[in-house]
């Protein structure tokens, strides 16, 4: 399981959609992608972004990874995840089954704040969403993290290529693509 967290903006679903591409071509495993937007229009639909229902979301994307984990698949998560208890409890949970990676994507929040691509930095700062994280809700920054990537330092193929190496490293994923391919 590898689990990207990072403000709203820090690139985690770009990391997570190439990675899913990279790994579905490099890996013999099935490869499920849990972006944190696409999480909440179905599996936590109506969840609001309260701690107790942030932390719901986070219990339940960490339920989905750790049974695909547990069928030896691999799942990329990418939800902000704020909370580092939430946290602790889906690498307790994945760890029983299988491997847990936490990435973090450390990147600024002036930087996400100054992209904006969805335009909620600018309603969060106007008052018109409240509880918007980095804003005006926390984000506890992970101190337990395999790796921290900062998207304004490195390019996108660089990011991917970060993650990829801390898998090839430690003997999860082979330097080639599999025979045949
Ligand atoms: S989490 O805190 O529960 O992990 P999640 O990743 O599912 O958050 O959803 C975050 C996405 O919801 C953001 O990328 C953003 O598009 C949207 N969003 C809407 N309201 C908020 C808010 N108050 N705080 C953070 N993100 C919000």
């Amino acid at each position: 399981v590898l689990f990207l967290t990072g403000l709203s903006g820090s690139g985690k679903s770009t990391i997570a959609r190439d990675l899913a591409d990279v790994l579905a071509e490099r890996s013999d495993r099935q490869v499920s992608l849990l972006d944190g937007d696409l999480v909440r229009q179905l599996l936590s639909a109506g969840l609001t972004f309260s701690r107790a229902d942030r932390d719901l979301n986070i219990a339940r994307i960490g339920f989905v990874a750790a049974e695909v984990a547990r069928h030896g698949g691999i799942a990329i998560c990418a939800p902000i995840a704020p909370f580092a208890s939430a946290r602790a409890q889906v690498r307790q949970m994945v760890s029983e089954v299988g491997d847990f990676f936490l990435i973090h994507v450390a990147t600024p929040v002036e930087v996400c704040e100054a992209r904006d691509r969805k335009g909620l930095y600018a309603k969060a700062r106007a008052g018109v969403i409240s509880q918007f994280t980095g804003v005006s809700d926390p984000y506890e920054e992970p101190a337990d993290a395999e790796l921290v990537i900062d998207t304004s330092a490195i390019s996108r193929p660089d990011a991917v290529q970060a993650v990829l190496r801390m898998l090839i490293a430690g003997g999860w994923l082979t330097d080639q693509p599999p025979a045949g391919r």
